[in-house]
């Protein structure tokens, strides 16, 4: 039986040998939600990048971009993180270099891996089935804040490991861990990460609907997969 085991933040990635596995990296609030968001909604391909000045060069190359740094959007790039500007319809068709705070980061540390996908709540269900359909070892690491722990990340890799229950050997303490946590918060998520430091945060820069869209299960049916340097 393939394993499933947890990676709580970007820092503890070295512990890790990321060979063979898929790794499915998560960063709830929000930039794998806002990721699946604009794939489903047409956004053509997603470059993601480490930093601002990565994301500038694509800039003056002519591509749309988007930048996040603590919640809030850059100056001088297109869109920011909230998953509603990703469906506008301009993105459509388009590619879109991509720097945030703490998830294309996760992604950048994840390429040893055999396969990158990316996975949200917007699309947890098709995240599983993926992941049964491949049989490797899997590796969900959460991208956290700035290389803490986070509960909705690891609430994501909980819910993962419910579905995946019986299928995948998950007798691991970090997959424990997050299946408890996720069996506790499952009968109503927002209520239970309401006093999250993410959560908090982004209520501080007053966005609210944000959240509450990026803890919405199974909306979409795609699984965003790293192929070179762009998610598809
Ligand atoms: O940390 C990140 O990558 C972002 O998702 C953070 S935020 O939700 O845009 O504030």
């Amino acid at each position: 039986m393939p394993l499933l085991d947890v990676c709580f933040s970007p820092e503890l990635i070295h512990l890790y040998d990321l060979k063979g596995r898929v790794v499915v990296v998560v960063d709830i609030l929000r930039a794998t939600s806002s990721m699946v968001t604009g794939l489903a909604h047409g956004l053509e391909k997603i470059i993601p990048v480490s930093t601002l000045a990565e994301c500038q060069q694509f800039a003056s190359k002519g591509y749309l971009t988007a930048a996040e740094r603590d919640g809030k959007k850059a100056e001088d790039f297109d869109l920011g993180n909230s998953p509603f500007s990703y469906m506008e319809d301009f993105v459509k068709g388009k590619t879109l270099a991509m720097t945030t705070t703490n998830g294309t980061h996760a992604i950048r540390l994840s390429l040893a891996a055999d396969k990158v996908v990316v996975g949200a709540f917007l699309n947890v269900s098709s995240v599983a089935a993926y992941l049964v359909e491949q049989q490797k070892d899997v590796l969900v690491v959460c991208a956290g804040w700035k290389g803490k722990f986070n509960l909705e990340d690891t609430l994501f890799a909980g819910a993962l490991a419910h579905k995946l229950q019986g299928l995948f050997e998950s007798e691991n303490d970090a997959t424990l861990a997050a299946y408890h946590l996720y069996e506790t918060a499952k009968s109503d998520l927002p209520l239970y990460l309401s006093k999250a430091s993410h959560v908090q945060r982004l209520k501080n820069l007053n966005i609210t609907k944000d959240i509450t869209f990026c803890l919405q299960q199974d909306v979409y049916d795609i699984v965003p997969v790293l192929e070179g340097d762009y998610l598809v």
